[in-house]
């Protein structure tokens, strides 16, 4: 499909354009933007962190907010089960881009946004190369349960600070 793809061809570049303009506004209020590795099926775009990376690159102040559910659906629809490596490997490639970290867990096929630990990611690597990196902003923990907002809110913050030691 020629046309399908010289309109997403087009699309990217006007997006490129408006987040050019989006970078030079907030440069001027000093607010940073963190271009978050939205991947939660391949129609996102950037879809995967290379993606991500290869948009921002030339992009000055462009930052990143790196999200560990997205990054572990991304791989495994790369074909990859064990991702926790994968996932810390492109931590440590975007040391220098990272200014916030979404952290939350899935089953490897749709976003669920589960409480870390509720999922099948391994975050075992993804939290040290995290510390490896001298990360020191926010880390969230960005859950989804309408049903139980408050019980999943408390219990993934909970399982959060484990993960990193927080106390
Ligand atoms: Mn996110």
């Amino acid at each position: 499909m020629p046309e399908a793809l010289e309109l997403l061809k087009g699309s990217k570049e006007r997006y490129r354009e408006f987040i050019t303009q989006c970078l030079v506004y907030a440069r001027d209020r000093g607010v940073t933007i963190g271009f978050e590795n939205a991947g939660r099926d391949p129609r996102s775009y950037p879809s995967d962190v290379e993606e991500l990376k290869f948009l921002l690159y030339d992009l000055e102040g462009a930052k990143m907010t790196f999200d560990v559910g997205h990054a572990h659906l991304a791989a495994r629809r790369a074909g990859g089960k064990a991702t926790g490596f994968v996932i810390a490997g492109q931590i440590k490639e975007m040391r220098k881009h990272i200014a916030h970290v979404h952290v939350h867990d899935n089953h490897g096929k749709t976003d669920d946004h589960l409480p870390p630990g509720d999922g099948e990611i391994d975050f075992r690597p993804i939290v040290d190369a995290i510390k490896d990196i001298g990360y020191n902003g926010l880390l969230i923990a960005e859950l989804w349960n309408p049903k139980k907002i408050f019980e999943t809110g408390k219990r993934g913050l909970e399982k959060l600070k484990r993960l990193f030691r927080i106390t």
